[in-house]
């Protein structure tokens, strides 16, 4: 029996600093409606899709940095957003910057179901970037100041998308670069990624040669192996274009759990590209090359959680027993 539904990524161009949510949720609602006619069920918005990319700007007094986060959801702004999600039966995940009552700071992600309940919260477990002002960057990156990491963990579940039901699991624009990340959706049996990005479209670290073409193939090559080796659907959806002169790429895609691209933006703005999926699908990959329960060896991975940073091996020399 299939479990099939229509999936889209709902990619947005560019928000300036000085543009009102009020502009972003006009767009989304514009193109969740558009998702909609293309027979979509369940559409993903991008990470912190609500303000321009903050963490760029340096704000020495973290409360001058209070109105890029939102205090609750749905609000004001952004209630036009899940009035017509329940309006066309439509699930949605959206990325936020979220500021909590005990005034706690995260990068944010939850799924609504179409009745405007919050189905899954996520926060971003891997922040990239810096804390502190570096001058070296030629753009900074001040994820670490302005989250915490966050502290749920990496939670599936069985929820409603469209007319069937499906493993849900979130990710977070840098969180797609950890396999750690994903193997621990995968042992939830997750099916059904979701994940938004905001990623620099040229290398601003100033620390080495990156070529261009890398930035987009990485981003890719994370998401095919993630849900190649975790038998699951992922839609990765960006926010694209330049924001007060820093440029984000887009190239957003809908991956199925062979690794195959099913769907790729052409644009660096808004733009809404949709696939079909099947969730049965996933069990070819979980009950065999990926059955965890027959193959995988955890009294070797104890590095992986055990440890932090790398360690140098030891140096074998000639005539040293190996
Ligand atoms: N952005 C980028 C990302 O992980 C980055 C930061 C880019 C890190 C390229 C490493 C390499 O896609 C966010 N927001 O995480």
């Amino acid at each position: 029996m299939s479990r099939k539904t229509v999936l889209a990524a709902a990619q947005l161009g560019p928000i300036q600093r000085a543009e009102g949510r009020d502009v972003a949720v006009g767009r989304m609602v514009r193109l969740m409606e558009k998702a909609h006619r293309m027979g979509a069920e369940v559409v993903v918005f991008p990470e912190l899709a609500l303000t321009t990319f903050f963490p760029r700007w340096y704000e020495e007094d973290l409360n001058k940095a209070d109105h890029w986060y939102e205090h609750a959801l749905p609000s004001n702004e952004t209630a036009p957003l899940f009035e017509a999600a329940r309006k066309l039966g439509i699930g949605f995940h959206l990325g936020y910057a979220e500021k909590t009552p005990d005034g706690r700071r995260f990068n944010t992600a939850i799924y609504v179901h179409p009745s405007g309940e919050v189905a899954l919260k996520y926060r971003k477990v891997h922040l990239p970037g810096h804390k502190e002002y570096d001058p070296v960057r030629k753009v900074q990156h001040l994820e670490k100041r302005y989250f915490e990491p966050g502290d749920l963990g990496f939670p599936v579940v069985r929820a409603p998308v469209g007319e069937t039901e499906a493993n849900i699991g979130l990710l977070i624009c840098n969180d797609r670069r950890w396999p750690e990340a994903w193997r621990v959706l995968g042992l939830q049996q997750v099916e059904l990624v979701m994940l938004g990005y905001n990623t620099p479209s040229l290398n601003m670290e100033n620390r080495g040669f990156e070529a261009h073409h890398l930035r987009v193939e990485h981003s890719h090559l994370s998401v095919r192996a993630g849900c190649y080796q975790n038998a699951c659907y992922a839609v990765a959806t960006a926010k694209a274009g330049t924001e007060d002169g820093h440029e984000l790429f887009g190239h957003s895609i809908i991956v199925n759990p062979q690794g195959e691209l099913l769907a790729q933006a052409t644009s660096w703005d808004d733009e809404v590209i949709v696939a079909e999926a099947d969730f049965t699908r996933c069990e070819l990959g979980r009950t065999t090359i990926f059955d965890f329960a027959r193959h995988r060896r955890p009294e070797h991975y104890g590095r992986i959680t055990e440890q932090v940073g790398s360690e140098a091996p030891p140096l074998w020399k000639p005539g040293q027993s190996s």
